[in-house]
């Protein structure tokens, strides 16, 4: 029996942190030896908010060398730049006119995003491109993290009413949300999520910081007035973060950490956490340093013209389904 499709995609937009490494990078790595996994660096995506052209040639490369450095094999998985691969656009242009208005309303990113980025159609039209990429590559299954479960719900309604209206094409994919790390929350606001845009620095730990900037951001990370260590994101969102973080980290249930670590102040818990991470980090770090720009390049340009073939039977079917064959 073939092996079921696992898709997934990372925006380029500024160093990849834990919480993307936790709730998304770690696994794509797992996933390599159970499914057939299309990775992807989803640039065009990432244009969606404002980016200097130089800096974002260095920030698409950065990605991409990131996801290997993490331990995905560019000779196991097909991993490629979306940019490259233009089944992807023609794909969200057909979905798009499929997709009502009222549910992109809805989307709580374009909300949040709306602000920094300018209302741009481009941004509103995120999710529909979303799934056009996971549905070019009939994929049964995707990883994310929650912030993605909004738009994989929408994918799924799209698969359906494609294939309702003009007959069986696509499966509908269902989502590989980890049990811990789906959400590593932000150092400075435990509140929400840690993520990539967030304009303080030290709201977050990139996969490449030196041990000093892991100890200085995860010292200074915020935690309440009180002391214990203890698990509860409603009085100790701060520390159950930490102990989130340490546990994936170091894989040891949260529940033996409380029990090792409960009398701790929290400056050493934070000393213990920073640790851990340094020696997590310390693996992708040197393999980063040890790639080769050009190589990468060249692995990603190959890994599109793979991509290409493979989406291109399936965008053949969707124009006959849709009557596009040209004749
Ligand atoms: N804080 C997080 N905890 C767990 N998983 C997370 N992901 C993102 N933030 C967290 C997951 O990482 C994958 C790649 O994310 P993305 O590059 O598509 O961008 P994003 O989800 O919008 O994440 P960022 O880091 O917050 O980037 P910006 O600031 O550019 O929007 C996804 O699977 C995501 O779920």
């Amino acid at each position: 029996m073939s092996k079921q499709i696992v898709f997934s995609g990372i925006q380029p937009t500024g160093g990849v942190h834990i919480g993307n490494y936790l709730g998304a990078l770690r696994n794509w790595v797992r996933l390599q030896d159970e499914y057939e996994t299309i990775y992807c660096v989803v640039d065009l995506h990432a244009l969606t908010i404002p980016q200097d052209p130089a800096e974002f040639e260095r920030e698409r490369l950065e990605a991409a060398k990131m996801v290997i450095a993490a331990g995905v094999d560019p000779n196991t998985s097909l991993f490629y730049y979306q940019s490259q691969v233009p089944q992807h656009t023609e794909l969200s242009w057909i979905l798009g006119t499929l997709t009502q208005v009222g549910s992109l309303n809805r989307m709580t990113q374009y909300k949040d995003k709306a602000d920094q980025a300018g209302a741009n159609l481009g941004l509103y039209a995120y999710p529909v491109l979303m799934a056009a990429d996971i549905l070019i590559h009939h994929a049964h299954r995707v990883p994310v993290g929650d912030d993605q479960i909004q738009h994989l719900e929408l994918t799924r309604d799209l698969a359906e009413r494609f294939n309702r209206r003009f007959g069986e094409e696509f499966p509908v994919p269902e989502g590989i949300i980890p049990e811990h790390g789906a959400r590593i929350m932000s150092l400075q606001d435990p509140t929400s999520k840690m993520s990539k845009s967030d304009p303080n620095q030290g709201s977050r730990i990139q996969l490449l910081d030196d041990p000093d900037t892991i100890r200085k951001r995860i010292g200074r990370a915020v935690t309440d007035s009180g002391t214990g260590i203890e698990f509860d994101w409603n009085r100790k969102p701060g520390i159950s973060n930490l102990l989130e973080i340490l546990s994936l980290f170091t894989d040891t249930q949260v529940d033996k950490l409380v029990a090792e670590h409960n009398a701790m102040q929290y400056g050493e818990f934070k000393h213990v956490v920073a640790e851990a991470v340094i020696d997590g980090l310390a693996p992708i770090r040197r393999s980063y340093s040890s790639l080769e720009d050009e190589e990468v390049s060249r692995l990603m340009y190959k890994g599109a013209l793979d991509a290409r073939t493979s989406a291109e039977k399936y965008q053949v079917s969707v124009r006959e389904k849709v009557g596009l064959t040209g004749h």
